[in-house]
């Protein structure tokens, strides 16, 4: 089928191009965008681009994140227009589209970064806000290398296992355990709002701590989600982060193993998929200028029960730019 003769689901005629629609196209038929969503191509302007970066050389366990974006896209099939915990239909309220892969080198890894920096540039220059599709962590600093290029230092939420600001491995500066302590020293984040939520697992000192707080982050461990709750943690991080700009990156192995068994270095402890889910909803009111979902490795998935997990982790963090997208339009 020709993509201009693709049913697709558009409420507004003269709005945003939707998904197909999955009541006229099976679901699985077809290659798959995010969301079944049109192509940066097939509609020539977004203001959302999901973006995948199939970039995995700076994994230091478990290899294969570069397999995530597609996987997560596979699983995003059965994924809906409306979503009701937000009380909005993303697709209708701004462009969404699926922008394709960015050609990250392999086998090099600062040719890689400058890449990565240099697509991202390119499509928040064009005005949209990205959701990107790791890809290892090590994507997160070209991306809030850019994002500061617009915004200035961002606010910084970071949901993972791992609190990824060690200095080096192997005397690799760019690697999936470094980004947050390169953009730290880069002068790109806001250092009066930046947390970690999820954290657990064994370190290698206490120094590890101690050095992570001299950067600046606070830290929401895995256990404090479960023994405070989603919405108080939730409250806590929107107080903590105002009206700053905000950039959300998410390891999808802040999840515990039973719910993203499919990534790199997992570890026992950690948050549901339902608790993720509703400490993103609870940031609805937050200026999130863009977000990244990393670390899924499908080799070690089961049922895509990671991928899922990650498709609807987006699919949250877009619902809530594209409110907000469409609610500076009407200001
Ligand atoms: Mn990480």
């Amino acid at each position: 089928m020709n993509s201009n003769e693709t049913p697709r689901v558009q409420p507004d005629p003269n709005g945003p191009v939707g998904p197909v629609d999955s009541s006229l196209v099976p679901r699985y038929a077809g290659p798959a965008t995010f969301a079944r969503l049109p192509r940066l191509d097939e509609v020539g302007t977004a203001d959302v681009a999901v973006v995948g970066v199939p970039f995995d050389t700076g994994v230091s366990y478990r290899p294969g994140a570069r397999f995530g974006g597609n996987a997560i896209r596979e699983a995003s099939r059965l994924l809906r227009p409306y979503n009701p915990a937000q009380d909005a239909s993303p697709f209708a309220l701004a462009q969404v589209v699926d922008a394709g892969d960015v050609a990250a080198n392999p086998f090099n890894i600062n040719e890689a970064v400058e890449t990565i920096e240099a697509a991202a540039d390119g499509i928040l220059g064009s005005g949209a806000r990205m959701m990107t599709l790791g890809g290892d962590h090590t994507i997160a600093l070209p991306l809030l290398r850019s994002v500061a290029k617009k915004h200035g230092p961002v606010a910084l939420l970071h949901f993972d296992a791992h609190l990824d600001t060690w200095d080096t491995y192997f005397g690799a500066e760019y690697t999936h355990g470094t980004p947050f302590r390169r953009a730290v020293e880069e002068g790109i984040l806001d250092t009066s709002a930046l947390s970690h939520v999820g954290t657990r697992g064994p370190l290698y000192g206490k120094s590890d701590l101690t050095d992570d707080e001299k950067l600046g982050f606070g830290i929401v461990t895995s256990a404090d989600v479960y023994r405070r709750g989603a919405d108080e943690v939730a409250d806590q991080l929107r107080q903590r982060i105002g009206d700053r700009p905000l950039y959300i990156s998410i390891d999808i192995d802040c999840l515990d193993p039973a719910h993203a068994p499919g990534t790199g270095t997992p570890e026992a402890g950690g948050m549901t998929s339902r608790e993720l889910l509703e400490i993103l909803r609870g940031l609805a009111s937050c200026n999130l200028v863009s977000a990244d979902v990393v670390e899924v490795a499908p080799a070690y998935d089961h049922a895509e029960i990671t991928a899922v997990a990650a498709s609807h982790t987006a699919y949250e963090l877009t619902t809530i730019m594209a409110r907000q997208i469409a609610a500076s339009r009407t200001a």
